[in-house]
């Protein structure tokens, strides 16, 4: 399934990078998209995703899901 979230904090290609390892650290998600500009991240996952771990680990990183 296709899933989206919006991140923020996000404010150059470190970020996306960043972003998109901590995502696909998850099992099962693949094909990350982010868009810099608005923050849009966009994943399709096998598995439903443990959104709190998800806030977590991005939290830790520096981002936040809005
Ligand atoms: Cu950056």
């Amino acid at each position: 399934m296709q899933e989206s979230i919006t991140v923020k904090g996000m404010s150059c290609q470190h970020c996306v990078k960043a972003v998109s390892a901590i995502l696909s650290e998850f099992a099962g998600v693949s094909e990350v998209t982010i868009d810099l500009a608005s923050g849009k991240v966009t994943f399709n996952t096998e598995f439903a995703i443990d959104r709190q771990k998800l806030a977590q680990k991005l939290d830790d990183a520096g981002y936040e899901i809005t």
